[in-house]
């Protein structure tokens, strides 16, 4: 069966009409005076990419007043904020393609890439200032510290074979969470949402956000290299253990996985034989099960909000993620 697509999801004109004009206003205020900058910045801009942050924006601007112009802005600015750290992202990752094109460290180098990713930050702030108000840029900056802070632990705990599922969600919980959350936070701040419900969807964006970064990571051990467009199992390449590598450290066949990925660089071999000691172990599936366990908490946060259409899709979005895995299961 075909795992649902976000368009079928999310039968709400009045959202797909605020994501129209999310684009239009992304090409307009990722605009320099120089074009050599506007190329680069508008090069994984828009080159496609999901939209999810600015999608979770207008959801949540419906439980507020959706006519108002800022929530178009409020995805804009989150939109904005994403991509600037995928310009960053690559130049750390040494990523050559993004968004199915070449990486703009690829193409400029990573000087470039890097003032690229600032130029979209800053223009993040200055649209949140110029429309949304103090408050979201607040939120904003502070989400923008969280996404370095998760990086840098990350970054800390490249290789190590001693951490564990509490550093790794802390990681998960700052490098994409706080965005997530954010998104919809500011979406409903500016649809002038009540308190109760801003925080009802600030709980609910943390839990899908956290179970957006785990099914992420499953996918990198379970796909096909032809659904992830690079070989499954980079992650462990790059050195990143996620959820189920530190589960199956803890289980029978942790002293091999321990020993295999003692010796650097790995082989493509090494790889194969530790996914299929993760897989086999059952450690995907535990994985999974705990999302769909947070898929659950996620949607009883909102469950006291009006029932309005955008509440049926948020309460049914965990499980589209999860769904999403099952489907790309090789
Ligand atoms: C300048 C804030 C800043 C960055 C410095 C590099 C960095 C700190 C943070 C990296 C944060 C990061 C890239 C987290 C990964 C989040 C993630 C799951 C990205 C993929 O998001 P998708 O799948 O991508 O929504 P598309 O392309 O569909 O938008």
């Amino acid at each position: 069966m075909d795992a649902p697509k976000l368009e079928n999801l999310v039968q709400i004109p009045a959202v797909w009409d605020r994501m129209r004009r999310v684009e239009a206003r992304l090409a307009e205020v990722s605009t320099s005076d120089y074009r050599f900058l506007t190329d680069i910045a508008q090069h994984l801009l828009l080159a496609g990419g999901k939209r999810f942050r600015p999608l979770l924006a207008q959801l949540a601007g419906e439980f507020g007043q959706p006519a108002d112009d800022r929530i178009v802005d409020a995805g804009v600015a989150v939109e904005l904020i994403h991509v600037g750290s995928l310009y960053h992202d690559d130049v750390i990752d040494e990523a050559g393609t993004r968004r199915g094109t070449d990486s703009a460290n690829t193409n400029w180098g990573n000087t470039v890439a890097i003032l690229a990713g600032d130029f979209l930050m800053a223009r993040a702030t200055e649209l949140a200032a110029d429309t949304l108000g103090s408050d979201a840029v607040r939120l904003l900056s502070r989400t923008y510290a969280e996404l370095v802070e998760g990086q840098t632990l990350e970054l800390q705990l490249d290789f190590d074979l001693n951490h564990g599922p509490d550093e790794y969600y802390r990681v998960v919980e700052m490098k994409t969470a706080s965005l997530i959350r954010a998104s919809a936070r500011v979406g409903a701040m500016a649809a002038n949402a009540t308190p109760a419900t801003i925080e009802a969807l600030s709980a609910w964006a943390w839990e899908l956000g956290v179970i957006f970064q785990i099914t992420d990571d499953a996918l990198d051990l379970v796909a096909t290299d032809e659904f992830l467009g690079k070989p499954a199992g980079s992650d462990i390449g790059e050195g990143k253990f996620t959820l189920p590598l530190l589960y199956a450290l803890s289980g029978t066949d942790g002293p091999r996985i321990r020993e295999t990925l003692a010796e650097r660089p790995y082989s493509a071999e090494s790889i194969d034989e530790v996914i299929r000691m993760i897989r086999v172990g059952g450690f995907v599936d535990q994985v999974l099960e705990e999302a769909r366990t947070r898929s659950v908490t996620a949607a009883s946060t909102i469950a006291e909000l009006p029932p309005i259409p955008s509440r049926d899709v948020l309460s049914a979005l965990g499980d589209y993620l999860l769904a999403q895995v099952e489907q790309a299961r090789a």
